[in-house]
């Protein structure tokens, strides 16, 4: 073969290790496992779900929204608050873990219940280490819950989405 062929063939069987490549960085992000979010519930077959339980952390969306799902049509269950999630009993405050497959530089962690949002931490920009731990002070409510956590990352426009059920009291 002369140089030019021997050139496009390595490319051609190079590309499709590329995109392999590519596609392994889109699909490791984040999740919180502690306490258990509903995308963690999946994985653990606490709930019967679909793709999402073979990878609980890629509910990643646009950031702004205030969806379990992040807006994934593919992940669609998790908005569903009928089915059966487990809710973790916690006292005033609670604890909790992210774990991350991939340490996307981070502008900040957010938590919600309902539209007040309880916490705010900040990344200050920096790649994560692999697990991340935040106690959040719940404020005055208490009964079942549903806690959104938000990973906003600092790099692109989307951000990681994980409701957690708790029982607070
Ligand atoms: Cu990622």
């Amino acid at each position: 073969m002369n140089k030019r062929l021997i050139a496009a063939v390595s490319g051609a069987a190079l590309a499709p290790a590329f995109v392999v490549v590519l596609a392994g960085a889109a699909s490791a992000h984040g999740y919180i496992n502690s306490p258990p979010s509903r995308q963690a519930q999946c994985a653990q077959r606490t709930v019967q779900c679909g793709d999402i339980k073979y990878e609980p952390q890629s509910v990643e969306g646009p950031k702004g929204l205030r969806s379990c799902s992040g807006g994934n049509a593919r992940f669609a269950e998790l908005d569903n608050d009928a089915l059966g999630w487990r809710a973790t009993p916690v006292g005033r405050t609670a604890t909790f873990r992210w774990t991350f497959t991939a340490a996307h530089r981070t502008s900040n962690w957010q938590y919600y219940i309902g539209n007040t949002l309880l916490k705010e931490v900040s990344g200050n920009d920096a790649q994560p280490p692999s697990t991340v731990s935040h106690t959040v002070n719940l404020g005055n409510v208490s009964g079942r819950q549903k806690l959104l956590a938000v990973w906003n990352i600092a790099d692109t426009t989307n951000a990681f989405y994980a409701c957690v059920d708790l029982q607070v009291g």
